[in-house]
C-alpha cells in the first residue's frame, strides 16, 4: 500500500473563482500533489460520484492518490485509494470489512488518546487538526495547534497529515514538527497561481523534513 506523505489537497469547490475542477486538480497535479482528497458536502452522490470521475482519472495518470471523505460506498464505486473518516463515521473496523486490507483509511483525531486508538484499530494515518483556527469547516474542534502536533507525534508511529488553516508559512514548522503530510483547502486555491502554490508547498514540506 501507498503510504500517505507530502502535500495532501482537499477539494471544496465553493472557493474556485469560476475555475473548473479540471483546471484546479490539473496545477495541483503539476506542482505535486500526492493525494486528492474529495470533500464536496453539498453534493448529492450522483454528482459526486461524477467529480469522483475526474479526480480518478486525472490522480491516476499522475499517480497520486485519491481519498473521499466519509462515503465508504463512493470510494468503492470510484476504486479510490482509499477513505478518511470523521470520529464520528463509519468506525474504522466496519470500513474495513467494507474495504479490504488493500484500500488507506485515514481518520481525523485530536488528541493522544483519539491518535493511540486509531493505531489500535487499524488506522493506516491520522488527520491532526486544526492547527489554526479556520473558517473553512463550521463545526472544528479547538485548535491543537503545533504543540498537540508534538504531542501525538510522540505517541504514535502513523504517519500524520497536519489539516485545518494552514498557510505556506506554516508549512516547513509542522513539516519539522513532525507531520508527514499537510491537508489544506483554502491555502491551496487562494491565490491566482495554483501551480505556483502547490510548488512552494511541497518545497516547504521537503525543508522541513529535512530539519527532523
Ligand atoms: N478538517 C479540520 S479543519 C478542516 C477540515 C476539513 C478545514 C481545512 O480547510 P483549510 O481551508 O485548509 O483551513
Ligand atoms: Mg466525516
Amino acid at each position: 500500500m501507498k503510504q500517505i506523505h507530502g502535500l495532501y489537497a482537499i477539494t471544496d469547490r465553493r472557493f474556485y473563482r469560476g475555475r473548473s475542477l479540471e483546471e484546479v486538480t490539473g496545477d495541483w497535479l503539476a506542482g505535486g500533489v500526492t493525494c486528492i482528497q474529495l470533500r464536496e458536502k453539498d453534493l448529492n452522490t450522483r454528482e459526486l460520484l461524477e467529480a469522483g470521475r475526474v479526480l480518478r482519472r486525472m490522480t491516476r495518470e499522475a499517480g497520486a492518490l485519491l481519498i473521499v471523505n466519509d462515503r465508504v460506498d463512493v470510494a468503492v464505486a470510484l476504486e479510490a485509494d482509499g477513505v478518511h473518516l470523521g470520529q464520528e463515521d463509519l468506525p474504522i473496523r466496519a470500513a474495513r470489512e467494507i474495504l479490504g486490507e488493500g484500500r488507506i483509511i485515514g481518520i481525523s483525531t485530536h488528541n493522544v488518546e483519539e491518535a493511540r486508538e486509531a493505531a489500535i484499530q487499524g488506522a493506516n494515518y491520522i488527520g491532526v487538526g486544526p492547527m489554526r483556527a479556520t473558517a473553512t469547516k463550521t463545526d472544528t474542534k479547538p485548535v491543537v495547534g503545533i504543540a498537540g502536533l508534538r504531542r501525538i507525534r510522540q505517541a504514535v508511529d502513523l504517519p500524520i497529515i497536519a489539516i485545518g488553516g494552514i498557510r505556506l508559512e506554516d508549512a516547513e514548522e509542522l513539516a519539522a514538527a513532525g507531520a508527514d503530510g499537510l491537508a489544506v483547502i483554502r491555502g491551496l486555491v487562494d491565490t491566482e497561481d495554483i501551480l505556483e502554490r502547490a510548488k512552494a508547498f511541497v518545497q516547504a514540506i521537503l525543508r522541513g523534513r529535512q530539519r527532523r
